[in-house]
């Protein structure tokens, strides 16, 4: 009907989803089978919706194959990302460590918000990207899983917010500032809780700012994320550039994209 809106049927809309979230699963599973070895002993648990299937899949090894594993979760407490690695590997009964006690990590799995052609990815939708890329950069194997839609050419194509940054509280202005006059990004904004109830606040106590960057810039985004690394007040950026070994990507259609 003219000047209708188009909805969508809640049958329609459950299929799509359920259709996300089978594709999550591949994904994980997938990816833990060809990289979570007996061997292991120390694996680094990411946050997001798709980690959940990892975990999963993990514990489907068996009781003897976790015995002397230990799991290191990027979340240690209840936060603003919604789903805790540490809850999920205290539920499923695993051995919890931590990453002061496990410096070196054998391989980490962690999700996603968009991933490059070449394996460069961002990451902070759920506002945990720092302590992400701790446990990213201690694993000797860093490994992404992610549903169809995060599989992209080039950065910010799908994903509209921008690039993720986590800043001191006090610097947060002139971090701002930075980005609108001088790092190209005019519509960089700090990141607001639902129902405008203040600043996101980070697991660390800091703001986040979305910077959203053409994508000219974003073909090769090392040289930008160094640049905003450099900006005094910033915490840590949600660019992963070169640190991933492979992403594993599930499809609608059952199969599985790695790159
Ligand atoms: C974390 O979870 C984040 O860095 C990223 O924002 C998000 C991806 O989540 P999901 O698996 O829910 O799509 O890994």
């Amino acid at each position: 009907k003219a000047g209708a809106e188009a909805v969508l049927s809640p049958k329609t809309v459950e299929k799509a989803l359920s259709a996300i979230e089978s594709s999550k699963r591949l994904a994980a599973y997938t990816a833990v089978d060809h990289y979570v070895k007996p061997e292991h002993r120390v694996i680094g648990i990411g946050s997001g919706s798709t980690v959940p299937y990892v975990v999963e899949r993990i514990v489907q090894q068996g009781v003897e194959a976790n015995k002397d594993r230990v799991f290191i979760p990027t979340v240690l407490a209840l936060s603003v990302s919604g789903f805790q690695s540490k809850e999920l590997i205290v539920e499923s009964r695993l051995n919890l460590g931590d990453v002061d006690q496990y410096p070196v990590i054998d391989v980490t799995l962690d999700g996603a918000d968009e991933v490059d052609r070449s394996l460069n990815c961002i990451k902070g939708g759920g506002a945990c990207h720092l302590r992400e890329k701790v446990l990213a950069e201690a694993a000797k194997t860093f490994i992404l899983v992610a549903d169809y839609r995060k599989n992209v050419e080039y950065l910010g194509t799908n994903w509209q917010p921008g690039v993720p940054i986590e800043v001191v509280p006090f610097a947060y202005a002139k971090v701002l500032s930075n980005l609108h006059n001088s790092l190209g990004s005019p519509n960089a904004s700090l990141r607001m809780a639902v129902k405008k109830a203040g600043p996101v606040v980070s697991d660390n106590g800091n703001f986040i700012i979305d910077a959203p960057f053409d994508q000219e810039k974003m073909k090769d985004p090392y040289p930008i994320m160094a640049q905003i690394k450099m900006l005094t007040g910033v915490v840590e950026v949600g660019l992963f550039c070169h640190m991933a070994e492979a992403a594993y990507f599930g499809n609608q259609d059952g199969t599985v994209t790695i790159k």
